[in-house]
């Protein structure tokens, strides 16, 4: 599954990265694609291997999932 998953944009603006199981590698990223400010894509790492698992798309951002795929959609985080 080498498709890239449909966003707003084509950025990848990270407004928060968290980490949910405290053991120092990033495992949430909330994003912005578009530039405007807002979030549209959320990943997350649900087993704390580092790749991504989960990625939800908000493309309306209504705050309400428009996509959800497995593993990273072709948009791997950068940090
Ligand atoms: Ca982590
Ligand atoms: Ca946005
Ligand atoms: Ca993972």
């Amino acid at each position: 599954m080498d498709d890239t998953v449909e966003t707003r944009g084509d950025e990848r603006v990270e407004l928060a990265v968290g980490d949910s199981n405290k053991d120092g590698k990033p495992d949430v990223w909330i994003v912005d694609t578009d530039g405007d400010g807002k979030a549209d894509l959320f990943q997350f790492d649900t087993d704390g291997d580092g790749e991504v698992d989960i990625t939800i798309v908000d493309r309306d951002q209504d705050g309400k999932p428009d996509e959800v795929v497995d593993g990273d959609g072709g948009l791997p985080p950068t940090t």
